[in-house]
């Protein structure tokens, strides 16, 4: 890939994730030389972005070999790419895994935002830096909804405890260093390449397999829970558009609307052609579907946190009027992507 001495360049932690492919392809279309930081893995999984940087070419000059932890590495690559602007999207994003590997999810989404950081303040470049902040930080508890940019944080999982030291470092670096870095509070955003243990995923999945005869039961944890949806891609447009302001400033970005589990269930079912009912309560709660009168969703425990945000319903009017952003897919939209991909990755693997 030639570029010219004038393309703005790129560093993307996290590349391999769901946001980070959307946000190299997205940027990529805006011109820019994209680098990406990756970790060594036993089995490749750079199923993402094999596209944009055929990478089974292990050393490609885009990728670099890194990780959050290692504040060496950071330090190496950043010296090396010299970015005008840096997106921190890598974390280990699982809430509920976060209880079960709470110290490594403080290592590599508290400190490592501080290695980044400081690495950034320790040589002396000039870039902007975004920090992947969340939903998560806030309590959801429902008198506090719709949650803006004011509303009190109030973690309810040691990953929201490491992502609130990484929105207060970022504004600690900012206000000491005047560096340009911004928080996007982005609440939940799913599409295909979600990975399959988040639950929208993880349904849409399942009752593809269900609906072919693949499985016979999807079994899920808390389906009172309520999220704000939107679409991926909509989000890292969000993201870049944070670092073309000229202020640094944090931004909430979410749908505003929200939806339970049980909801996404039966939207999803309904894409299948199932008509799922529920019956019972608590751990004996059932899906049922009403054409088969099988049972097609159970609860596993195993699924429940130790603590849950209950509620979470974003307010983005800010980054309505500064940014200029809005969502643009709707829930059920959103939902039927999913499926559809879903869909047909089954159907080509089968035919
Ligand atoms: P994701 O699909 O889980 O991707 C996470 C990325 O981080 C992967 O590329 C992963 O690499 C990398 N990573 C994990 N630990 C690392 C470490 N120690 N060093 C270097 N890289 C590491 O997450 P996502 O959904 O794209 O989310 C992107 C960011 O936004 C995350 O920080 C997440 O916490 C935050 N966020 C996400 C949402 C959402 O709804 N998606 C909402 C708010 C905030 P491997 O591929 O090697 O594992
Ligand atoms: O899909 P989830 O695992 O996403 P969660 O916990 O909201 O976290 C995601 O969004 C955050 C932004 O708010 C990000 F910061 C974070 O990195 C990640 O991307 O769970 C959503 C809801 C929860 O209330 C959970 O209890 O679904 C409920 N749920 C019910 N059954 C389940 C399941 N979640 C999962 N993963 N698996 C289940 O079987």
């Amino acid at each position: 890939m030639k570029h010219s001495k004038k393309t703005k360049k790129a560093l993307i932690t996290g590349i391999t994730g769901q946001d980070g492919s959307y946000l190299a392809e997205l940027l990529i279309n805006k011109g820019y030389e994209v680098h990406g930081v990756v970790r060594r893995s036993s089995t490749f999984n750079r199923q993402n972005i094999e596209h944009i940087f055929n990478s089974k070419h292990i050393y490609s000059h885009e990728l670099h070999y890194g990780d959050m932890t290692d504040i060496d590495s950071l330090m190496r690559i950043v010296k090396e790419v010299q970015p005008d602007e840096i997106y921190n999207l890598a974390a280990q994003s699982h809430v509920r895994v976060s209880f079960d590997i709470p110290f490594y999810t403080a290592q590599s989404d508290a400190i490592g935002v501080l290695n980044l950081l400081e690495a950034v303040h320790k040589l002396e470049v000039k870039t902007k830096i975004y920090q992947a902040s969340t939903s998560e930080l806030f309590s959801g508890d429902p008198k506090t909804t719709p949650q803006n940019e004011s509303t009190r944080f109030h973690p309810k999982s040691p990953y929201g405890v490491a992502k609130l030291y990484g929105y207060e470092i970022a504004r600690v670096y900012k206000e000491s260093y005047g560096m340009f870095v911004v928080n996007g509070i982005l609440f939940n955003h799913e599409s295909p390449r979600r990975a399959e243990n988040f639950v929208t995923r993880k349904v849409t999945t399942a009752l593809v397999e269900i609906r072919y005869g693949e499985r016979e039961r999807l079994l899920l944890g808390n389906l009172d829970a309520k999220r704000d949806w939107g679409y991926a891609p909509e989000y890292m447009e969000a993201a870049w558009m944070m670092l073309q302001q000229k202020v640094p400033e944090d931004f909430v970005i979410a749908t505003g609307e929200t939806h339970s589990i049980r909801e996404l269930v039966e939207r999803a079912g309904e894409i299948l052609g199932f008509d799922i009912f529920w019956k019972g309560r608590g751990l004996r709660e059932v899906g049922i579907d009403k054409k088969t009168g099988k049972i097609i969703i159970a609860i596993d425990p195993g699924y429940f946190r130790a603590n849950e945000v209950p509620h979470l319903r974003g307010d983005a009017s800010k980054a309505r009027k500064i940014l200029g952003w809005k969502p643009k897919t709707t829930f059920n939209e959103l939902v039927k992507i999913m499926v559809d991909a879903d869909l047909a990755r089954f159907n080509g693997v089968k035919g």
